[in-house]
């Protein structure tokens, strides 16, 4: 508790804390409704923050609009130097934030600290970024003129991000859309308010030092009624969403309506392909850690285990007898591979996922259930549980945020890759074998249609450098490396004529 206490004063949390920041100036209505944050670690309540007012959200928008007046007039790469100094501050900062997200989001340390790295390593990205937003060249079909393409920043980003990765997914888009010229202003998960705050003293402290002004990168605390605010303004022309399908659905329709641009990450219902070619301690690596790795509340977890038939039974036996091997407990506590669910309500809706499980049908071989002692006081720690089920069943094509693993078995690589792509969600996918043409195969136009298909490495622990995202209500958005960068800014064709006389397209004549 001692070392609570000093991590959350080194990052700036106070027991009660503002409604917004702008950057320097942090602000809020006194009198507005109150948002805690608990400790799924041990049930506390760390620290509260007032939530903004819709006169709050119009200040941080005014500010943001002003702001990107004079961030777009910033060269990229002098940018790319401030989200540069943002990496180093993170850097220094690494074990304090780590250890918060830890505490307040409930992963392992480890993972705490591993999503800190994720940060960093965007950071360096955009920094490389700044200086390589290309556009192309076209030749143009009439003389002495030239064509080309070039991309300038949207203007405002409004970012909404969950809580399982409450730090990095923010940072994927906001380093990115900082070196693209435009501001930002986002929207932490209501359950992990605290995260975002700490974030965004770091971020402020770098703009300080850089005499750079208020409302490049705004931080308003709330719930859904504050996205909506984002999600139906026209002076917002692009939001970034991860969450469920379900909040997708509803951020999508709500700014397609205005016409605006929405990148989403949802759910996903990632599958390992198990084959008979696999190596198979390599394979249990990557499914065990896919599966209770973050408790499950990744949304590129491990949820179905797609087995071939002659070494089902054996891969089952080894799976069994690892997750005997699996320390559940406080994730501050590095020997513990598995810390708590969310909240309470996660809880639930995993106790109701087995439920309807084992009414359709399924076989538990390693039961489920919530943990009961001291040690597990918050209620959040569950076990993690494995089902034999079959793909058709409603809860499986279903994702739960949660540590419940499915088997199926195959006999076909078609029949296995039918049974992979046979879910709504297109996040993650992967296949664990040593035959070429089996893993060709998985990855052709025939094979997985997920937006991330791998071949033996897990769904997931993705590198920043490749696009992220997937297909089908996975929502189609890709964010972090690669191109991604595109998703951030407005394209515009250029063409010039320098000739004296004024050719028209399409060999059409008009003379006067
Ligand atoms: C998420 O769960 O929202 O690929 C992001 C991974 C991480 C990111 C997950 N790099 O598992």
């Amino acid at each position: 508790q001692a070392d609570i206490k000093s991590i959350l004063s080194k990052l700036g949390i106070h027991a009660g804390n503002a409604a917004f920041s702008t950057g320097s100036h942090w602000g809020g209505e006194s009198n507005a409704k109150s948002l805690e944050s608990f400790s799924p670690v041990d049930g506390k309540i760390i620290a509260t923050a007032k939530m903004a007012t819709p006169a709050d959200y119009e200040t941080i928008i005014a500010k943001a609009q002003e702001a990107f007046v004079y961030w777009r007039t910033i060269p990229a790469p002098k940018r790319g130097e401030i989200v540069r100094q943002f990496g180093d501050a993170l850097r220094a900062n690494k074990e304090a934030l780590g250890s918060l997200v830890s505490y307040e989001m409930g992963k392992s340390l480890q993972e705490g600290f591993g999503e800190v790295q994720e940060m960093i390593d965007i950071c360096d990205f955009a920094v490389g970024l700044s200086r390589q937003l290309y556009g192309l060249t076209m030749h143009s079909e009439r003389p002495s003129h030239r064509m080309y393409e070039q991309w300038h920043p949207l203007g405002i980003v409004g970012i909404i991000s969950a809580f399982n990765f409450p730090v990095a997914v923010w940072s994927w888009n906001a380093a990115l859309a900082l070196v693209c010229g435009n501001v930002c202003i986002w929207k932490p998960s209501e359950k992990t308010p605290l995260t975002g705050i700490a974030c965004q003293h770091i971020i402020t402290k770098v703009f300080e030092a850089n005499n750079i002004p208020e409302g490049v990168s705004s931080l308003i605390i709330g719930d859904r009624e504050v996205g909506e605010l984002m999600t139906n303004d026209g002076r917002v022309p692009l939001i970034s969403a991860t969450g469920s399908t379900r909040m997708g659905k509803a951020v999508a329709a709500a700014v397609g309506a205005r016409l605006g641009k929405s990148l989403l990450e949802l759910g996903g219902n990632n599958a390992i392909i198990i084959s008979e070619h696999a190596d198979l301690d390599m394979s249990l690596i990557g499914a065990v850690f896919g599966a209770v790795g973050t408790a499950g509340q990744r949304c590129t977890s491990t949820r179905r285990l797609i087995i071939h038939e002659s070494v089902y039974d054996a891969f089952k036996e080894k799976l069994v007898k690892a997750y005997g091997q699996i320390r559940i407990g406080d994730p501050l506590d590095q020997s513990n591979h598995v810390g708590p669910l969310i909240d309470t309500d996660a809880v639930a809706a995993y106790l109701d996922s087995i439920e309807k499980c084992k009414a359709e049908g399924g076989n538990f071989v390693v039961e489920g259930g919530v943990l009961e002692g001291a040690a597990y006081s918050s209620g959040c720690y569950v076990k993690p549980c494995i089902a034999e089920v079959k793909n058709e069943y409603k809860i499986v094509q279903h994702e739960t945020f949660a540590p419940i693993l499915y088997l199926i078995k195959y006999k076909t690589l078609d029949e296995a890759i039918a049974l992979q792509n046979g879910v709504p969600q297109g996040l993650s996918s992967a296949i664990m074998t040593l035959n070429l043409r089996e893993a060709e195969q998985f990855l052709s136009a025939q094979g997985s249609d997920c937006g991330i298909a791998n071949v033996n490495i897990g769904t997931s622990g993705a590198e920043i450098g490749g696009a992220f995202g997937g297909e089908k209500e996975t929502g189609g958005g890709r964010e972090s490396g690669s191109d991604a960068w595109r998703a951030y800014m407005r394209r515009q064709t250029n063409t010039i004529n320098y000739s004296n006389t004024l050719p028209l397209a399409q060999g059409i004549k008009f003379d006067l």
